[in-house]
């Protein structure tokens, strides 16, 4: 029989595995969303949801279908979809910054109607990327299924092409291809090295005092960020806040204008997606256009940021004119973002196989740290400062499969399955001892695991050739 199995110990069979991880998103189902994990994130979380409707799929097309769905039924008028929507029955006192924090954002013109609440930044956006996989899924099961994925297209696709018109526009004024964040959060690799000097330069002013609920869900409070942080992502908030969330006043003043590459490469490959859907669609031509014109803006962008020194891309301070040189995850956007060169795949090649990521020797398993182990401000255990984390092996999986590296991508695939089957579904690991960070029955992680179990070498050859 198969199994998922380390070089020491048979850990379980994929079958096994794959209980395990619908059990998980059975727990954290709310009805037609999913809390992100069942504690410390008791709200839909944006690109959460995008990663577990990939998961979904393999259970039920429908579910994951209406995962989006939901979400998007939280869009601003603007386009933009809210990086948190608030379970109006979550407890009290489990999360912060919640719904009554947020409660001013839906006084914005722009907000959709509330209660319930979201928040007025957003998240990378992998939902196109979610939406054609739950499509694919379908057609693969046949049946029944297909013809309903073909509705949930139709209806998907307009909130797509907002969103990501909205980023292409309020979100990217100068036209560069790449998307301005306002907060770390809306990066999702919050905590990251990445934002260090530029979170040192905002001067924070008077906060009242505040809880971090976060601090009793984890095992040790090192495992998220420091209070520092905290009251720079509280700050900024206030700042986002005061100027009524209004886009205009934000790019105008605000301390924290990031050019971000991970999110702009998400947003070139969910743009590929996207040109898959209106091509199934029977979109207009010109819509067809101008989606082929933001992918090829957005890979310009992205290589224009590429550092070859560091042989990495590198995100872009709008306030100082400077790029932050860090290496992280983050760097390999180019791949993610698709349609390079042979020699430019080879150079990300080069910076993955190196002792910063993947060559580091005292990896548990062969999986890139969030941050590399070489990097000032490296953290084995601080949330997006070292760990390893399962969505980011999934995008670069997949990524690699796309740029025609099918053996890397089974050794990440195999790794990451190892890696869970040991630990459990995490929000992150420890790179060196594989140890189980974070939050428990993380919702995303378990979503990327039924993925990685459905796509097994041969259907993955199949694809890619
Ligand atoms: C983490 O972020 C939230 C704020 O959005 C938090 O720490 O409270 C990040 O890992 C983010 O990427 C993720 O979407 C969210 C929920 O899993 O948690």
């Amino acid at each position: 029989m198969q199994t998922i199995a380390s070089p020491r110990e048979t850990l379980a069979t994929p079958e096994q595995l794959a209980r395990r991880a619908g059990r998980v998103l059975r727990y954290n189902d709310m009805g037609d969303w999913t809390r992100a994990a069942p504690n410390l994130y008791p709200h839909q979380w944006s690109w959460d949801s995008a990663f577990i409707a990939i998961g979904l799929a393999h259970l039920d097309t429908r579910r994951a279908a209406k995962e989006l769905l939901a979400l998007f039924s939280h869009q601003w008028t603007t386009g933009k979809i809210p990086h948190i929507v608030f379970n109006q029955e979550a407890p009290p006192e489990s999360y912060f910054p919640g719904a009554e924090h947020w409660a001013c954002a839906s006084t914005s013109p722009d907000a959709p109607p509330a209660p319930p609440y979201t928040s007025c930044l957003c998240q990378p956006p992998v939902h196109a990327i979610a939406a054609l996989r739950i499509f694919e899924v379908a057609q693969r099961n046949r049946g029944e299924d297909t013809r309903a994925a073909q509705a949930f297209l139709q209806e998907a696709y307009p909130s797509l092409l907002r969103w990501h018109r909205y980023l292409s526009t309020y979100r990217d004024p100068e036209g560069s291809g790449l998307v301005t964040i306002y907060h770390p959060w809306e990066s999702g690799t919050d905590n990251s090295p990445r934002w260090d000097t530029v979170l040192a330069a905002v001067e924070v002013g008077d906060l009242p005092p505040y809880p971090r609920y976060d601090l009793q869900h984890v095992a040790n409070r090192s495992q998220r960020p420091t209070d520092a942080d905290y009251d720079r992502y509280l700050w900024l908030v206030k700042l986002i806040k005061k100027a009524s969330c209004d886009e205009r006043s934000i790019y105008r003043y605000h301390p924290f204008l990031v050019k971000d590459v991970l999110f702009s490469a998400i947003l070139v490959a969910a743009n590929e997606a996207l040109l898959e859907i209106a091509r199934l669609v029977g979109a207009q031509e010109e819509e067809r256009a101008l989606i082929t014109d933001w992918i090829e803006r957005g890979r310009r962008g992205l290589a224009a940021r590429w550092d070859p020194e560091v042989g990495l891309c590198l995100d872009h301070d709008l306030r100082s004119g400077r790029p932050l040189r860090v290496r992280t995850v983050a760097g390999f956007s180019l791949l993610i973002a698709g349609g390079q060169s042979p020699e430019q795949v080879d150079a990300l090649m080069a910076t993955l196989d190196s002792p910063a990521f993947l060559g580091h020797p005292w990896l548990r398993w062969s999986l890139p740290p969030s941050t590399s182990p070489l990097q000032e401000g490296f953290h084995r255990s601080s949330y997006w400062r070292g760990p390893t984390w399962p969505v980011v092996n999934w995008l670069l999986w997949w990524s690699l499969l796309r740029a025609g590296k099918p053996m890397w991508a089974e050794r990440l695939r195999q790794a990451s399955l190892q890696q869970i089957a040991s630990s459990g579904f995490g929000e992150y690991f420890d790179p060196y001892t594989g140890e189980r960070l974070g939050a428990t029955d993380q919702s995303w992680t378990a979503a990327v695991a039924l993925d990685w179990l459905a796509n097994g070498p041969r259907r993955v050859e199949r694809k890619v050739a």
